[in-house]
């Protein structure tokens, strides 16, 4: 797909808020792909759809699971879990997109994964520090990227830092979080 085909369909799909924030992601993720030798083409698209099933009716998405054969055990959660993994079938499927470095990093934006390829890393990453993100101490991960070059270090905090948030919300948190959290605590 096509870079302007791909932001129709967001911007006619999205609010205007989140399109924005689709836009910024994939800004970020190309000036992230020069600096850590990634494929700008890849991480642009994939940013630009990462979010585009995320206000999906909860009954379609749920649909969308068992006629995309997903995972079963994505039936127990929200939609915040479900709109990668929706997206990313919806995309391969629907859209024609057969990539399949952006198809896992549409799929694992949200909790991240254990050995995600450079692509995966970018958007994950990306989603969190984009320049409208205002989380306290987004600017840690912000100079741990842009100044220090720690990839691996940015994924361990953020994935931590969320960890902590939905911990404190008594929030359920997806096994995939949590294999993402150790993996990049050994790798860091
Ligand atoms: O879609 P965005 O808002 O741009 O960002 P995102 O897809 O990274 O979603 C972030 C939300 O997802 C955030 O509120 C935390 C939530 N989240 C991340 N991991 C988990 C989770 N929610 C639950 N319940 N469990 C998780 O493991
Ligand atoms: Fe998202
Ligand atoms: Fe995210
Ligand atoms: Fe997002």
């Amino acid at each position: 797909m096509k870079k302007k085909r791909a932001i129709k369909l967001v911007e006619e799909k999205l609010p205007k808020k989140r399109f924005e924030h689709s836009i910024r992601v994939a800004e970020t993720a190309v000036k992230m792909a020069e600096l850590f030798s990634g494929e700008a083409d890849k991480v642009e698209l994939a940013g630009i759809l990462h979010d585009y099933s995320k206000y999906d009716d909860l009954a379609l998405m749920y649909q969308q699971v068992t006629k995309y054969e997903l995972d079963s055990e994505l039936l127990a959660y929200n939609s915040e879990i479900l709109h990668g993994p929706v997206a990313a079938a919806v995309m391969k499927h629907e859209h024609g997109i057969e990539d399949e470095e952006v198809l896992q990093a549409i799929f694992n934006h949200t909790t991240g994964s254990k050995q995600m390829t450079l692509t995966e890393k970018i958007i994950f990453v990306a989603d969190y520090i984009e320049p409208g993100r205002k989380q306290p101490g987004v600017d840690d991960i912000r100079t741990m990227i842009f100044d220090e070059k720690k990839l691996d270090r940015a994924i361990y905090e953020i994935s931590k830092r969320t960890v902590m948030y939905l911990l404190k919300n008594d929030k359920c948190i997806y096994p995939r979080t949590i294999e993402c959290l150790n993996y990049y605590n050994l790798e860091k």
